[in-house]
């Protein structure tokens, strides 16, 4: 049973009728209150009373996040800043920070979605929660404090870094749950091999990860590394944080948290709205949200919509594991590469770690990809010769499933930085014009 089997349960035409209303709510709630939206609106000539279907959504303006940058810190605020009661804020590689203002009743459903979110996860009242994701303007931390407290959990706000510690205390404290990005989890995993502590003995149990891009192999390796059930929450600063979707029992596709927001597929170079079933960019649009309603997000992130029969019983769409973001997508030689293609091909290989990172750089004309890669120690200590064999395997491999050829490089175990929040696995080195 979800934890709020009304709206996670709801048949699909109520629900699409609830979000229809709130939708129209929305509508008229920033063209009334927020500047930026009455002027986009007005030029489309675009009323609430205009949107008379879902479908209809498509004649809403795109939002992209130049836009919150442009009016930051508060110019897409609908609420007068003293009812505004935390502003949390993203920083991207460059420029100034996005903010993300909440109302009292922001915070609430924040707080739902992500109960929702840690309910289908299997985590309970009772629970020792864990929560190495970031505190402070970065929405992970809070964000699952909060949905745990909600639940009834006993939280651990380690916030990320400090790992052994984490591990101390994760031994100390009896944690069955623990919160954190999938790459640091296998961080902790490794600092926790090398105090001679098994996870396995622990009672640790489930694990909820989000906020970067992961394959199905790395999920699978967190699973036998921790000895734990790996799930998944997805979600983004400008559309509140974590709980926008989450995975359920089946682990196949995350739930969309629909009656909070609307989501569609568009073509990332048209912008059209794709049918479900076709993979493009994901569209957001919150239903529900007060200080910062947001009109068809442009999330960058690149997924399919799935509407199906669940056997968890949710009806809320589906969306499938994000496979990378459209700016991540890496051109070489003309054929599009996702770092998570090469991560799940990685972990095909027995040899190395899940470590690694990727470079690209011009050489000549062309784009040259290199991998680095961590060996397992095994692999590496038994000489050049078959650290060599590693190498060649990759490139095979890589070649043979992705058409690319890259260069491949094996390195010594422990060489890369670990990750203690989202992971930098790209190095653009070309020269940017
Ligand atoms: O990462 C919110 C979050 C915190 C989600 C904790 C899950 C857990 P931002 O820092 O604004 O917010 O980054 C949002 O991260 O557009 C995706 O590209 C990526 N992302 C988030 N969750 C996932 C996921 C938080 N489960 C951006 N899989 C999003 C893949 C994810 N990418």
């Amino acid at each position: 049973m979800p934890w709020n089997d009304k709206f996670e349960c709801m048949p699909v035409e109520e629900l699409n009728k609830f979000q229809l209303k709130k939708l129209k709510e929305t509508v008229a709630w920033v063209c009334e209150r927020v500047p930026f939206y009455k002027q986009k609106l007005k030029k489309l000539g675009v009323t609430a009373d205009s949107i008379k279907t879902l479908a209809d959504a498509s004649k809403l303006p795109f939002t992209v996040k130049n836009d919150l940058r442009d009016n930051y810190p508060f110019g897409l605020c609908a609420v007068p800043l003293k009812e505004v009661m935390r502003v949390h804020a993203s920083s991207g590689t460059t420029g100034k920070p996005i903010t993300g203002p909440y109302t009292i009743e922001d915070l609430e459903q924040w707080a739902e979605c992500m109960a929702r979110n840690l309910w289908s996860a299997g985590v309970r009242k009772g629970d020792i929660a864990q929560n190495a994701y970031g505190y402070g303007l970065f929405t992970g931390g809070l964000g699952f404090h909060q949905g745990a407290n909600l639940l009834g959990c006993t939280v651990i706000p380690t916030s990320s870094g400090l790992t052994e510690r984490q591990v101390m205390l994760m031994k100390d404290l009896g944690t069955t749950v623990l919160f954190s990005t999938p790459s640091y989890a296998l961080t902790i995993a490794e600092q926790a091999e090398a105090m001679k502590i098994d996870f396995k003995k622990l009672p640790l149990r489930v694990g909820v990860f989000g906020a970067e891009p992961w394959t199905v192999a790395m999920r699978k390796e967190i699973e036998e590394r921790l000895g734990i059930k790996a799930m998944e929450a997805f979600g983004l600063t400008e559309l509140g944080g974590p709980g926008t979707a989450f995975d359920c029992e089946a682990q196949d596709g995350l739930h969309i948290n629909e009656d909070h927001f609307l989501a569609e597929v568009v073509d990332p170079a048209t912008l059209e709205p794709l049918p479900i079933g076709e993979q493009g960019e994901l569209v957001l649009t919150s239903l529900q949200r007060r200080a910062m309603p947001m009109l068809r997000y442009r999330t960058k992130d690149i997924t399919k919509l799935r509407r199906e029969k669940c056997s968890c019983g949710r009806t809320l769409i589906k969306m499938n594991k994000i496979t990378g973001r459209s700016d991540d997508m890496l051109i070489i030689s003309g054929v599009n590469v996702f770092p998570s293609q090469i991560e799940s091909l990685l972990l095909d290989i027995e040899e190395v770690e899940p470590q690694y990172m990727l470079i690209v750089r011009k050489k000549g004309y062309l784009d040259q990809l290199i991998v680095k890669v961590e060996a397992k120690k095994e692999a590496y200590e038994a000489g050049p010769q078959k650290r060599k064999d590693v190498e060649n395997k990759i490139v095979k491999h890589i070649k043979s499933i992705m058409g690319v050829t890259v260069d491949v490089n094996l390195l010594e175990p422990k060489l890369l930085t670990r990750s203690e929040g989202k992971a930098k696995r790209v190095i653009d080195e070309r020269p940017k014009n």
